[in-house]
């Protein structure tokens, strides 16, 4: 049956001007990271929920992720969080993985657990708090080297509450000293991705709060620190996509935490809410990639595509499979822009055909492309139906209840 849609497809994306063997060879190329905390317990700041069958340790979460990998084709790598993946022998990790068809993706310190981080880590007054938290550092730098790891991942929760609770422009300095340190420790091959948040835990300042204290600093460092950009880190109505844009031109982005976003930090489905917003940073990412500028070029081929999910309510493996497949849609519509025709648009100053040009592409049907595609690359049809009739879901509930949070 999608024979006859595929070739309607096709014809429909010939007629627009679309290469669909470029289209194809962006797609089988695209690696979506899924996160170890994505597969434990999660919940809010008033209750963290207990479902039953959640891994019980770093080793049943990349089983767990191996399912959504191997249904789904898209997700290679996953991503770790230390100490919540701490095990005593991280060899035995990457083996594990291995065996599994996956490899470690980012290695993420966690600054933000222990009671000394409680007025801060790397902006600590305190130097003995400054030099724990750096140290932390520079063991995930070694944690990183054994799992042949070439991303760490760094994302702070030090900020203040209140007015006049600590000097701002001392901090700034004291997060550069501590990234420096960590910086200078990488291998050559290792980039450092620097999130950024503009509130919470902290609610007054952050110290890394938006993207451009996160490019200065990055700036600052060297070519091998970049910016992370977690959807769900912006003020209301912020436009994701121009910051996007923007880094690109800079050569400045390495790479995304996906999530979808209504009021806060809500690590909600990425897509959930906001599929055009997605469709729309592709856009860029993909405009970009097309640049005469080669170093722009490589940036945009460059990107580390994971997701930044905390599945509270929902059952957690389904959830990545659906997270990852609407990344994977708005990938494929992205791809249907048809870049020449917005650029003659935009050179006749005409603002509606532009519009138009990029528009028409989210409003294709792109599910006889994403079939063709499984079905050449011997995937199921259709990989949420797939895994709930696996019967994985139900032979992981023996693990009982009380896995790993986050
Ligand atoms: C926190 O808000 C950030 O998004 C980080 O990426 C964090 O490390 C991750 O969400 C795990 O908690
Ligand atoms: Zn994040
Ligand atoms: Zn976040
Ligand atoms: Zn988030």
């Amino acid at each position: 049956m999608n024979d006859r849609a595929y070739a309607l497809f096709e014809e429909r994306q010939r007629d627009r001007g679309i290469d669909l063997g470029k289209v194809k060879d962006k797609l089988k190329a695209l690696k979506i990271e899924t996160p170890s905390w994505g597969y434990g317990d999660s919940g809010t700041r008033f209750k963290v929920f207990k479902q039953t069958g959640i891994p019980r340790n770093p080793f049943e979460k990349f089983e767990d992720a191996a399912q959504v990998h191997k249904l789904t084709g898209l997700c290679p790598s996953v991503a770790i969080h230390i100490p919540w993946d701490k095990v005593e022998d991280y060899d035995k990790l990457k083996q594990h993985a291995a065996e599994l068809g996956l490899s470690i993706g980012a290695v993420n310190p966690n600054l933000f657990q222990e009671d000394e981080y409680i007025f801060g880590s790397v902006c600590n007054s305190d130097p003995a708090v400054r030099r724990k938290a750096t140290d932390h550092l520079l063991e995930c730098v070694d944690i990183a080297k054994t799992v042949g790891s070439e991303a760490l991942s760094l994302w702070f929760a030090d900020g203040t509450n209140y007015p006049g609770q600590a000097d701002i422009r001392k901090r700034k300095g004291w997060m550069q000293e501590a990234l420096t340190e960590m910086y200078n420790a990488m291998t050559p091959n290792m980039r450092m991705l620097i999130e950024y948040k503009f509130f919470e835990p902290a609610f007054y300042h952050t110290d890394l709060a938006d993207w451009g204290m996160a490019f200065n600093m990055a700036n600052k460092l060297g070519p091998q620190a970049e910016v992370l950009v977690d959807t769900g880190h912006h003020a209301q109505g912020t436009n994701v996509e121009h910051i996007v844009a923007y880094l690109l031109d800079e050569q400045k982005l390495g790479g995304f935490h996906f999530n979808s976003r209504k009021y806060a930090d809500d690590d909600l489905i990425v897509g959930a809410h906001n599929p055009y917003e997605l469709f729309l940073i592709f856009y860029q990412i993909l405009d970009a990639s097309l640049d005469a500028d080669a170093g722009v070029r490589k940036t945009a081929d460059n990107i580390a595509y994971m997701i930044d999910q905390s599945h509270a309510i929902e059952p957690k493996i389904p959830a990545m499979i659906r997270s990852v497949l609407n990344v994977h849609t708005q990938y494929a519509k992205a791809l249907l822009v048809n870049h020449e025709e917005v650029r003659e648009a935009q050179s006749k100053q005409d603002v509606l055909g532009a519009e138009q040009a990029v528009r028409e592409a989210y409003e294709q049907d792109v599910a006889p492309l994403l079939l063709a595609l499984r079905e050449e690359a011997g995937l199921p049809a259709d990989p949420m139906k797939a895994y709930l009739q696996s019967g994985y879901g139900e032979s992981i509930l023996s693990r009982g209840k009380g896995g790993a949070s986050w």
